[in-house]
């Protein structure tokens, strides 16, 4: 399996409980390098677009309000098969149906409130890390 770089988002209710050590805890332990780290106050536009693809849903609204409720951090992940195993280690997006360990198990509170993000194919990874990081600021 190839080194992949992988997008991650630790979510504002995540953050507002101070969890942000916890999860970049669990992500190194699974043996994933965080190379990129900025906490930054989503705007409604940054997360109108980065969500664009679930505009149609009915939860559309409420999740734009959440995303720019409090701070985020987003990250850089990268490791071999980043995706897939950091898709893993976050757990199902509804965290009563995660699996057991997981940081949407161990630490969400709802399919709303689920504490972190992560791309979901090589070509989301790299349309999503684009829109938060310059190159520059990527340091593998
Ligand atoms: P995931 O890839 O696991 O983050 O899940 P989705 O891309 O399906 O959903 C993106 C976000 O929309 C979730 F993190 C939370 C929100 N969502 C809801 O609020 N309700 C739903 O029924 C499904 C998703």
């Amino acid at each position: 399996m190839a080194i992949q770089r992988t997008f991650s988002i630790i979510k504002p209710d995540a953050t507002a409980r101070n969890l942000t050590g916890a999860v970049n805890a669990i992500i190194e332990k699974a043996g994933l390098r965080i190379v990129a780290q900025k906490r930054i106050r989503m705007t409604r536009d940054q997360a109108e677009t980065f969500y664009a693809v679930h505009k149609a849903r009915p939860f559309f609204g409420e999740l734009v309000d959440f995303m720019t409720s409090g701070p985020v951090v987003v990250q850089v992940l990268e490791g071999e098969g980043a995706i897939a195993k950091y898709r893993d280690v976050m757990g199902a997006t509804d965290p009563s149906k995660a699996a057991e360990g997981t940081i949407r198990k161990v630490h969400a509170k709802s399919i709303g409130e689920n504490s972190v993000h992560g791309s979901d194919a090589p070509e989301t990874a790299v349309i999503e890390i684009a829109q938060f990081f310059s190159g520059n600021e990527i340091v593998g």
